[in-house]
């Protein structure tokens, strides 16, 4: 059964300021669900022929158990697949992991171009800057929690996890 979801959109209001944000900066665009913190998901833009999207977001276990992102889903795209970047004789190569990603009491996992991220395979309709792409996490523990990719431009890196929002 999906968990009541509390998605605390902090520019509308201050009813969400006393939330537990340990230590973050204030940001728009941020989910709780029990004890995971998923802060600023994102996408890029991408047109309708695209064979593939990105999806990145920082996701923190504020709880006292271990949990473990097993696996993503979204009407708008085939698949979703957790990868990580690794080099091998000298070129960046994507692969996906296995057994899904540790998320360790009091830690977090940071999904950054350049790094581990989800990959989403056909994404459908293209991807319009500004709007946003509905999205699933499946944890081992805390169960499904839906959350939103802001689709940022094109060219985006999100170097920071709030950036621009
Ligand atoms: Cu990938």
């Amino acid at each position: 059964m999906r968990r009541t979801l509390l998605r605390a959109v902090l520019m509308t209001g201050a009813a969400f300021v006393s939330l537990p944000l340990l230590g973050a900066p204030v940001a728009a665009h941020d989910f709780r669900d029990g004890d995971l913190a998923i802060d600023h998901p994102w996408t890029r833009a991408v047109g309708a022929s695209a064979p593939t999207a990105a999806g990145y977001m920082v996701i923190r276990n504020t709880g006292s158990a271990p949990d473990r992102l097993v696996a993503a889903e979204t009407p708008r795209a085939a698949r979703v697949e957790l990868h990580e970047m690794s080099v091998t004789d000298g070129i960046m190569r994507m692969r996906p992991i296995d057994g899904g990603i540790a998320l360790p009491p009091g830690g977090e996992v940071r999904l950054a171009p350049g790094g581990q991220h989800l990959m989403l395979i056909g994404p459908q309709g293209g991807f319009q800057q500004g709007a946003s792409v509905p999205l699933t996490l499946v944890f081992e523990r805390a169960g499904r929690v839906a959350v939103e990719l802001a689709v940022d431009a094109p060219g985006a890196r999100g170097t920071g996890p709030h950036q621009g929002h």
